[in-house]
């Protein structure tokens, strides 16, 4: 059976490679760590429901991208029409911290205007091994105007409040009428009427491009 939602909002996961993106996913879709790296190719996505702070019901659609340089024009593709996007660095490899410049200029120039983004500094679990602080990630954040948290994939700390974070700031921009409700070139979509859409009774059934047998949670691949 699948879960009514107020809203579809469609995410990007974007960031240097093994910095742990699929991990994040796979830690927030489906509470799971993979110890072993398999190179994601192209893009994947995964999807979950959650239920926001105002009680609306909002089904995340995430999609997973490459990091490799191969892979980043693919990657480019899928910045339009994202909610949000969630750029993540691995606080234990600094050069990875170094070249997020180089994907926010990506973000900037193929997102939309209004793409919350959400920086991610991940693997909180190798503290001993850290190289970026958590106040440089902080700073960062602040001088580009990103949302910011840190996290582990590993042991699921604070995974659900950096999706979460996304989440409830593209609600807000809704509430704010800064990006429709439901224009895809906005990565958002009303969902079921049975999931407390706003202003009800207007909300449209939502085709997704769902996995075969997808519920509340669902995952698969795009192949190009
Ligand atoms: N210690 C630790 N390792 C992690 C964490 N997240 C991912 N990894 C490891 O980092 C490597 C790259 O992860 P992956 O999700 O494939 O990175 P991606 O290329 O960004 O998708 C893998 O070996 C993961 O097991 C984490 O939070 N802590
Ligand atoms: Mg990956």
């Amino acid at each position: 059976m699948t879960t009514p939602y107020a809203y579809l909002f469609k995410f990007i996961i974007i960031g240097s490679s093994a910095t742990g993106k699929s991990c994040l996913l796979l830690r927030f879709t489906d509470d799971r760590f993979q110890s072993i790296h398999d190179l994601t190719i192209g893009v994947e996505f995964g999807a979950r429901v959650i239920t926001c702070r105002s009680g609306a019901t909002v089904k995340l659609q995430i999609w997973d991208t490459a990091g490799q340089e191969s892979f980043r024009s693919i990657t480019r593709s899928y910045y339009r029409g994202s909610a949000a996007a969630l750029l993540v660095y691995d606080i234990a490899r600094r050069e990875t911290f170094l070249e997020l410049n180089s994907w926010l200029e990506d973000c900037r120039a193929h997102a939309t205007r209004n793409t919350t983004i959400v920086l991610v500094g991940n693997k909180t679990d190798l503290e001993h091994r850290r190289q970026v602080q958590r106040a440089e990630g902080a700073a960062f954040a602040k001088e580009h105007g990103l949302l910011f948290a840190e996290a582990s994939a590993k042991t699921g700390e604070h995974v659900e409040e950096a999706f979460r974070m996304a989440a409830e700031a593209v609600l807000e921009r809704i509430a704010r009428d800064e990006i429709d409700d439901n224009r895809e070139q906005y990565g958002v979509k009303l969902g079921t009427q049975d999931g407390n859409a706003r202003g009800g009774g207007a909300a449209a059934t939502v085709r997704l491009n769902e996995a075969p047998g997808a519920g509340a949670r669902a995952s698969g691949s795009y192949c190009c």
